[in-house]
């Protein structure tokens, strides 16, 4: 399974529709790369919810990443894990995945290099740029630091923090693989339009 193109995170707080919708239109638009993101819920409520997105994901073929628990991950068959730096270690999580797709977050040089010696199949390179969504983000690093960890590691490579249809082009010139992007799409008039405007100007970059 590729990592490119546009690669959608559900989010619970700022959707207006709901994270299945918004995820079914997401699909729907093209995207092919959707990470489950959920703080708040209880484990069963977690598990539903992941089970849901994982048979939409199905339908239209996209892989299906659960954010930050292993466990879940494996309790429904998702294609993989996202990964922070403070999660469970790549080495114990491919233990319990096997060869399922494992990514994790990357802030700076140092701790990419580390994360593809450890095994990683991708990278989220993060933040960008400003973003609210996610309030300990820490200060945006701007696509030179996509630039400088794109010299050092050869795995894919995911922007993240406050991209949207307009600065994506700048992130995939750093070389960004694939962009991952909340509010710019759920905040949107149009989920699904929104969507379809950002899965085609990245089509256009091509
Ligand atoms: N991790 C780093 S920034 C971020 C996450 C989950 C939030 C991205 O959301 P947005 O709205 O696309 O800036």
């Amino acid at each position: 399974m590729r990592i490119d193109g546009l690669y959608f995170i559900t989010d619970p707080s700022l959707t207006k529709q709901g994270v299945f919708k918004d995820t079914e239109q997401v699909l729907e638009a093209g995207c092919r790369i959707v990470q489950y993101r959920e703080k708040q819920k209880p484990l069963d409520e977690k598990i539903a919810e992941a089970k849901e997105l994982l048979a939409l994901c199905k339908k239209h073929n996209a892989l299906f990443i659960v954010n930050n628990d292993v466990e879940i991950a494996k309790e429904v068959g998702a294609g993989g894990v996202h990964l922070g730096q403070d999660d469970m270690p790549i080495a114990e999580a491919r233990k319990i995945l096997g060869n399922k797709v494992i990514g994790l977050t990357a802030h700076n040089v140092a701790e990419a290099v580390e994360a593809e010696k450890s095994g990683a199949q991708y990278l989220g390179i993060s933040p960008i740029f400003h973003t609210d969504t996610k309030k300990d983000a820490g200060e945006p690093a701007g696509v030179k630091l996509l630039r400088d960890v794109k010299e050092k590691v050869g795995i894919p490579l995911v922007g993240i923090g406050g991209i949207n249809g307009q600065n994506l082009e700048q992130v995939f010139e750093a070389g960004a693989d694939s962009v991952a992007i909340i509010s710019a799409i759920v905040c949107a008039e149009n989920v699904f339009d929104a969507a379809e405007k950002i899965v085609q100007k990245i089509e256009g970059l091509k």
